[in-house]
């Protein structure tokens, strides 16, 4: 008998960063690899951008299935004061059992579940039920994963993690302490559990699928499969298979800033965006501004005040000023909207990057080849950062620290934004790793070789 075709079950948490890649993994299997795809969405969504994806999404993928499971509201104690992503990650967790009989009901039966890692555990127990693989996808970059594994480790061993200068993982490089989560400083803190919580269950798993590419983190990625790293964990293999690819996703939005675009000279423009889930302070923002205009470079500038979108209702010009829109009217562009960061960065007037390096946009960066002046926030960021400077795709100024410490100056941002667009070796540097980026993403890539292999051994 001809061998089923498998049937994968995906589940993305809450955020952007998480849902993107997902959504990418699912129109990849449902089309290249010829797979069924059951897309699981927890309701109701944290951000407005969450549900129109998913639906404009699943309207323009039709032989994608939608599994819509509703959450336990959330617990009342929690206090307006934790972030709403990660009390959705909370309540997904205490939710997932409802949807056991559903999974176990799919038909045809699953294959696998591609789950997100901050629903590991409660996946785990799952798929141990319905007697199918668990892979977990982990949406950030293969070096700040590790920290994850190690975290309940590292917490058991040191009971104040603040008096370390460093964290030493056997056979990694070691992570400075300025560039681990102040979270994970408190084992209490929200973020913090999650990751333990679902750390504990990697070993579990049949394999951690991550969305970056051998060439950008072959040192990590080596050490970890060789065997060389957190080899007390018992992890089961890591799959790079990025970068992903976007597809295209058709919508009614006025891509101005498209046009805007193309009316610019190749590489002058400076893009700015911090993601989505990142605010900065009034004031930091002001100093951006006087930044970008010290610069003389042209931008486009994604702005948000709020970290959820639905919250965001402050105007453009209250937070820079009109008069700094009048001066810079022939100069730049600063929008609230959801654009799509996708093209901008293969537009060729792009010539830099101004980012938290999230990891969807260092992995975007990379496959375009556009620098980077990393500029971390929050989470996985700093990691991130560093990883995007030894790979040579960007710059990372150490001393701005975290976001929401200090403030840095108009005056520093613009001297950076002028050597991101003029150092001539970085620009080398990245095109190089645009190149490798794409080679792992193409046909016949790594990365591409390395998702068949999962889905022949599904198909046995
Ligand atoms: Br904002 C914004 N358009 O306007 P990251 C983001 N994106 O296409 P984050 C847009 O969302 P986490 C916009 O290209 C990337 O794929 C962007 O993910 C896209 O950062 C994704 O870069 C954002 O990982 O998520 O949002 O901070 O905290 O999970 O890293």
């Amino acid at each position: 008998a001809l061998p089923l075709l498998p049937h994968i079950a995906l589940f993305p948490c809450a955020g952007m960063g998480h849902l993107t890649p997902f959504l990418r993994l699912a129109s990849m299997l449902s089309s290249s690899q010829n797979c069924l795809v059951t897309l699981i969405t927890a309701s109701p969504a944290v951000s407005a951008a969450e549900s129109t994806h998913i639906s404009l999404f699943l309207s323009q993928h039709p032989k994608v299935n939608h599994l819509e499971f509703q959450l336990i509201p959330s617990n009342p104690t929690t206090t307006t004061m934790d972030d709403p992503f990660f009390l959705q990650w909370q309540s997904t967790n205490r939710s997932l059992h409802l949807l056991y009989p559903s999974l176990a009901s799919s038909s045809p039966p699953l294959s696998a579940i591609f789950s997100d890692f901050v629903v590991a555990s409660s996946m785990g127990t799952i798929a141990a039920q319905l007697n199918i693989p668990n892979y977990i996808f982990s949406p950030t970059s293969c070096k700040f994963f590790s920290l994850a594994a190690y975290l309940p480790t590292l917490l058991s061993n040191t009971s104040d993690i603040s008096s370390l200068t460093q964290v030493n993982i056997q056979g990694l490089t070691p992570l400075p302490m300025t560039s681990i989560p102040p979270p994970f400083r408190n084992q209490n803190h929200i973020f913090t559990s999650l990751i333990l919580q679902n750390s504990r269950a990697l070993s579990s798993a049949k394999g951690i699928l991550m969305n970056t590419f051998h060439d950008f983190e072959s040192d990590t990625l080596a050490a970890i499969n060789d065997g060389r790293a957190l080899t007390n964990i018992n992890l089961p293999p890591i799959l790079p298979i990025g970068p992903l690819q976007a597809f295209e996703l058709k919508n009614d939005q006025d891509k101005y800033y498209l046009s805007w675009l193309d009316n610019q000279p190749k590489q002058s423009v400076v893009y700015v965006s911090f993601g989505s889930r990142t605010t900065m302070s009034n004031s930091q923002i002001r100093e951006l501004s006087k930044g970008l205009e010290t610069s003389g470079y042209r931008f486009l500038w994604v702005l948000k005040t709020s970290k959820v979108d639905k919250d965001d209702i402050q105007e453009v010009k209250d937070m820079v000023g009109e008069s700094f829109l009048e001066r810079t009217k022939n100069k730049g562009i600063v929008l609230k909207a959801w654009v799509s960061q996708q093209e901008i960065l293969e537009h060729p007037a792009i010539g830099g990057f101004v980012n938290h390096c999230g990891w969807n946009s260092v992995m975007e960066a990379a496959q375009e080849g556009i620098p980077v002046l990393a500029w971390p926030q929050h989470s996985d960021q700093s990691v991130n950062a560093e990883i995007v400077e030894k790979a040579g795709l960007g710059i990372w100024e150490r001393k701005w620290g975290w976001g929401l410490e200090g403030l840095v100056s108009g005056e520093e941002i613009g001297n950076k934004i002028v050597e991101l667009m003029e150092n001539q070796k970085v620009r080398e540097f990245s095109r190089n790793v645009g190149e490798k980026a794409r080679k792992a993403s193409g046909i016949d890539g790594k990365s591409e070789k390395v998702v068949m292999e999962i889905m022949e051994s599904l198909m046995q």
